[in-house]
């Protein structure tokens, strides 16, 4: 089961089956799940961290649990059931997801990694596009993110290669935000979770839906959208704070409303 750790306005939730580098079994997927929905629903959170315990982040898929020896496993009922639901609502929720990647994040692994919204890694951390070695093909929506992050020809290449990104070129390429030192990971994950839970969330969470959004739509239509989004975030408290902070030249005191 995941750890789930309550700080000063967020949620640190820890993968945790080191031994098998976090790899994601049904209860590992169902615990992330419930842990994800109680940090949406607890109106004190306000940020969310997610990393793994011990060496790795995550290996992915536990291969053990889907062994082609033992019958061909119907792997798209897995997507179905547990990894599909799960990006979908790393990206629903409407609060900033932190990920701090403190070592090797694999396969679906990587990909849930990536569907975060602010991804930190440790210097020591390497991404690997793991499915070709194993006849898959990227799931957990990698195709999609990792293309829109990294463009086409990264996006092939490490997918066909299954060769390691360092956290260093994935930072260079904009695949994540940044690497840092493995000793300064779990700091710059809480300082930058602390600030956010200290920010206006309706905005932040406005924010993360609009940029969202804008991969679908036309640059007329995500004007329109900024428009309606702008005039929401507008009606909120946090607004009026920031704004009368401002004028009065001291910090705002945001409550998340
Ligand atoms: C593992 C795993 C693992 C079980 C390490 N499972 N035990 C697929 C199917 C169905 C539907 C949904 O989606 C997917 C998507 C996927 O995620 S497919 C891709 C699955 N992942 C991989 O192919 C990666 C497999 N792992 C590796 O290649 C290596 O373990 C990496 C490169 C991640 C790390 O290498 P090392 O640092 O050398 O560690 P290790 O290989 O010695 O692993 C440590 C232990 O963890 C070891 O167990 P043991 O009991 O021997 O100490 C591994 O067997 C276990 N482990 N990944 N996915």
């Amino acid at each position: 089961r995941v750890l789930v750790e309550n700080s000063d306005g967020y949620v640190v939730i820890t993968l945790n089956r080191p031994d098998k580098l976090n790899a994601f079994t049904p209860i590992q997927n169902n615990s992330l799940m419930e842990a994800l929905d109680a940090a949406d629903e607890n109106p004190d959170c306000r940020a969310i961290i997610l990393t793994g315990a011990g060496r790795g982040f995550c290996a992915g898929q536990d291969l053990g649990e889907r062994n082609p020896a033992e019958g061909t496993p119907d792997l798209g009922q897995t997507i179905e059931t547990y990894f599909n639901p799960l990006v979908r609502k790393l990206r629903a929720i409407q609060l900033p997801i932190i990920c701090a990647v403190n070592g090797v994040a694999a396969g679906a692994g990587a990909n849930v990694a990536l569907a975060c919204d602010i991804v930190l890694a440790a210097k020591s951390a390497k991404f690997i596009q793991a499915f070709s070695k194993i006849g898959l093909v990227p799931d957990s929506g990698g195709t999609w993110t990792v293309t829109r992050l990294i463009g086409e020809a990264r996006a092939k290449a490490i997918m066909m290669t299954g060769v390691p990104v360092t956290a260093e070129t994935a930072e260079q390429w904009g695949m994540i935000w940044r690497a840092v030192d493995d000793g300064e990971l779990m700091n710059e994950a809480h300082s930058l979770a602390a600030g956010m839970a200290k920010g206006a969330t309706v905005g932040l969470g406005l924010t993360k839906m609009l940029v969202q959004a804008s991969g679908a739509n036309s640059f007329d239509r995500q004007l329109d959208l900024e428009r309606d989004t702008q005039r929401e975030a507008g009606r909120t408290p946090d607004y009026a704070e920031g704004v009368t902070a401002f004028l009065e030249k001291r910090p705002a005191a945001f409550t998340g409303r």
